[in-house]
């Protein structure tokens, strides 16, 4: 083992050295640092010897990566420095300390070889300096700020969750804090067993983070802004693939669209009453006695002629595939019959299958840690892609059981890992519970890719593990039709975009309980229609609860604000795009884009209600949205725009009366947001020129980001990427269109420039140069 250099050592030594990794023994525990990249140290620690190093969560190139270690000596005290963080271990208990670039204390006191139990386990104890708020451990619910609070990670299928249910579905040991001052740090802790962070609750501004086995390794990325800590996370975690654009269209689901006529009549319907829409989902009940990888063809006598009816209507389908295989030897289900050949299900201790009860009656698990298991469940796909079907939701992955009181597997169902840089071993479920959504979703993205190499894969899953993101979309899970899903949905989705996971959301309307109201229903589309994945969807056996529900005020409002959604996609897209390529999330709390607005204190500058979508659009729900009382939105500057009106408002903020039509939306002054014509499906050109809306005002740019949306030509140059800046001046407003980069040609016939309080000008491209906004004669207009 690569020990300190035995110079710095030996008494009297005061000498630096440079490392790539520190190792230090010392009450019979091994404690090792790295730092794997600018900003972030890693450090892992074990008994006896230090943990293997593997992840389902970390690539092996991004853990193999090691800036240079710079050690200093003083007494028994080790000062490690590398680019932008820094460590102070004490040797004799490997107590540590990791402070940011500028020497500002972030976590101190961890706990050194005092934090390994006798028996396995672990409890790390630090002191939570700085950390005014907490953020992210994604779509858990409790508090939007988690200080204060304790989480527990274990996956878990939590039908009608409500704010006080936790552990909820999926297993995202990353959190975030952040100081009053808008400074902030990451902790991300690569363990997959059951875990539980306390930020507070039990003591006093003390973090504790135990987990009852796996390995002591976890990260720590030293920001110092909000943005910084969620690009070191996506620098070891990865990124999410830029998704097919039709994925950021309104999707129609329902448990379950049961026949070929019932999804035609839909899809007629949406079309009939001029819906946008992309996506019509199809639940359990298309399969044959709920068997995954089968159709029930007295239902659906031909999918492929659905599939391709519904694409001419610009509409794609989407169907679940959930990971229990019947336990049905000898009946000719291909997908047990071919994962049994190649003996690719869990088992029992005992050597015999493990069978547990869910939609099919007894089933079987895929044992998803095996690479040979995952390749095996992608070809299962190859069916349902050559019938055209788009993407796959992968559900029930926690993975959900029925009638037993854990609602899982037993803990010694037997997994073998024989996957990326893992020694190849056996283990219980204990240790791959939390991971084995991940490994359902990152087996059918696999999968889809390799059938269709070309094509960008959409997977919905719901539950998974960190890095999850670089697999699948994800939604919220069964949330109930009431005001207070519909509140705490949007800082679900917040915490969730803090994660790793931006796109992401919550069933519009309502999964659960009781029907929503007409009203409760149009709040939901106009702030589904805000959100980074818009798919309405409920439970079965409840009434329909389609947008057309209810009378015509009601379905217009809803028409309105999904139309508005058509038009913005080429902004949505960019943000799509931006997280792909950053890790910076589509929805945002206020504070990401203007982390001063933390100063104001425990209001969160209205982050908890408010949210962005990018970088330039403010939206205000009421934080009480059931209240027809008025409200107060505050803006983090002056001279913001309303989205609706165009027109400047004059302070920071203003006071809402709610009106049911309505939704407050704000834009940052000195946007340029793309939009387009209104299209009724993705699918569809727009037609006419694209259009930049300007909303003059300091740092005054905006960039418009196309390709074809849906293969990777855009990897191989077949996009465009275009700046776009504006500044006010005495001889007009300029407006200066970069230098574009790449190929792509996009569908736009012309562009349209709506400069807020200017005027609108149309210019025939976005050459590279600049133009000249003339000052309108009369100062009252908004541009329009
Ligand atoms: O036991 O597939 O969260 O969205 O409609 C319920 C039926 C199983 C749970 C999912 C929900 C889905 C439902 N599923």
């Amino acid at each position: 083992m690569a020990l300190l250099p035995a110079t710095l050592l030996a008494a009297g030594a005061p000498q630096a050295a440079t490392v790539d990794r520190m190792v230090l023994a010392s009450g019979g525990a091994v404690l090792e640092l790295s730092a794997p990249a600018s900003g972030i140290m890693r450090i892992r620690m074990g008994r006896g010897k230090l943990p293997e190093d593997a992840s389902w969560a970390v690539p092996a190139a991004a853990r193999a990566a090691r800036l240079p270690l710079q050690v200093t000596r003083s007494g028994e005290t080790l000062q490690l420095r590398s680019a932008g963080i820094s460590a102070r271990i004490d040797r004799r208990t490997l107590r540590t300390e990791v402070l940011d670039g500028s020497g500002n204390v972030l976590l101190s006191d961890l706990a050194g070889s005092a934090a390994l139990a006798a028996g396995g386990g672990f409890r790390l104890r630090g002191k939570l300096a700085g950390a005014d708020h907490i953020f992210g451990l994604g779509d858990k619910t409790g508090t939007f700020d988690r200080k204060g609070g304790a989480y527990t990670m274990w996956n878990s299928d939590a039908y009608k969750f409500t704010q006080a249910t936790d552990p909820l579905y999926k297993s995202i040991p990353f959190f975030m804090a952040v100081g009053d001052r808008g400074r902030a740090y990451g902790l991300f802790l690569d363990n997959t067993w059951r875990s539980t962070f306390d930020f507070g609750k039990t003591e006093r501004d003390v973090l504790s983070i135990s987990a009852e086995g796996g390995p002591v390794d976890y990260y720590v990325m030293s920001g110092p802004a909000p943005k910084d800590v969620l690009q070191q996370y996506a620098r070891l975690t990865g990124t999410a693939p830029l998704p097919p654009q039709w994925a950021l269209g309104f999707q129609q689901s329902k448990w379950s669209y049961k026949s070929d006529a019932e999804v035609r009549a839909i899809a007629q319907r949406l079309r009939g009453e001029r819906l946008p829409a992309d996506v019509v989902y199809m639940d359990i009940d298309y399969q044959d006695r709920s068997r995954p990888f089968t159709v029930n063809r007295k239902a659906f006598p031909d999918l492929r002629q659905l599939a391709s009816d519904l694409r001419a209507q610009g509409l794609r389908l989407v169907l679940i595939t959930d990971p229990h295989i019947a336990n049905a030897p000898g009946q000719g289900y291909a997908a047990y019959d071919s994962g049994a050949v190649q003996d690719l299900f869990l088992k029992l201790p005992g050597g015999e299958y493990y069978s547990g009860d869910v939609w099919p009656g007894a089933s079987v698990f895929p044992d998803f840690s095996r690479a040979k298991a995952r390749s095996w469940w992608g070809e299962l796909y190859a069916g349902l892609v050559a019938d055209g079907v788009a993407g796959f939701w992968n559900d029930m992955n926690e993975p959900s059981i029925f009638n037993v009181a854990s609602k899982t597997m037993p803990l010694d169902v037997v997994h073998r890992i024989e996957s990326d840089d893992f020694a190849p071993r056996t283990t219980s479920h204990a240790e791959l519970h939390n991971v084995y959504g991940q490994l359902n979703s990152r087996a059918t993205y696999e999968g889809l890719s390799r059938l269709q190499p070309d094509v960008r894969p959409f997977v919905l899953t719901r539950a998974t593990y960190a890095g999850g993101q670089r697999y699948a979309a994800t939604w919220t899970g069964d949330n109930a039709s009431s005001w207070q899903h519909l509140k705490i949905g949007t800082q679900q989705l917040l915490n969730l975009g803090l994660s790793g996971f931006s796109l992401a959301g919550n069933d519009v309307g309502g999964y659960a309980g009781e029907h929503p109201s007409p009203d409760l229903l149009t709040r939901w589309f106009q702030v589904g229609a805000f959100m980074p994945l818009f798919r309405a969807h409920a439970e079965t056996n409840r009434p329909d609860q389609e947008p057309w529900v209810g009378d015509a005020a009601h379905v217009d409002i809803r028409r309105r604000f999904i139309e508005e959604r058509y038009r913005l996609m080429p902004y949505l897209y960019g943000a799509a795009e931006e997280n792909s390529r950053t890790g910076v999330p589509m929805l945002r709390p206020v504070f990401l884009n203007f982390p001063q607005v933390l100063a104001k204190g425990d209001r969160l500058g209205g982050s908890e209600d408010q949210f962005m979508l990018g970088g330039d659009l403010l939206v205000a729900p009421s934080p009480t949205p059931e209240s027809p009382g008025e409200y107060t939105v505050e803006l983090p500057g002056k001279g913001w725009y309303n989205y609706w009106t165009g027109q400047r408002l004059a302070g920071k903020g203003e006071t809402i009366k709610p009106d049911i039509a309505q939704l407050p939306v704000y834009v940052r002054p000195g946007a340029i947001i793309p939009k387009q014509p209104l299209v009724q499906s993705t699918a569809f050109a727009p037609k006419g020129p694209l259009e930049l809306h300007i909303y003059p005002g300091p740092d005054c740019q905006g960039e418009i980001y196309a390709d074809d949306g849906a293969s990777l030509a855009y990897q191989r140059g077949a996009y465009l990427r275009q700046r776009i800046r504006c500044e006010e001046t005495e001889a007009g407003l300029r407006v200066e269109f970069e230098q574009r980069q790449g190929d792509w040609k996009p569908w736009w016939n012309g562009v349209k420039l709506h400069a807020y309080g200017w005027s609108v000008q149309a210019v025939p491209d976005m050459a590279a140069g600049s133009i000249l906004i003339p000052r309108p004669t009369h100062s009252s207009g908004n541009g329009e």
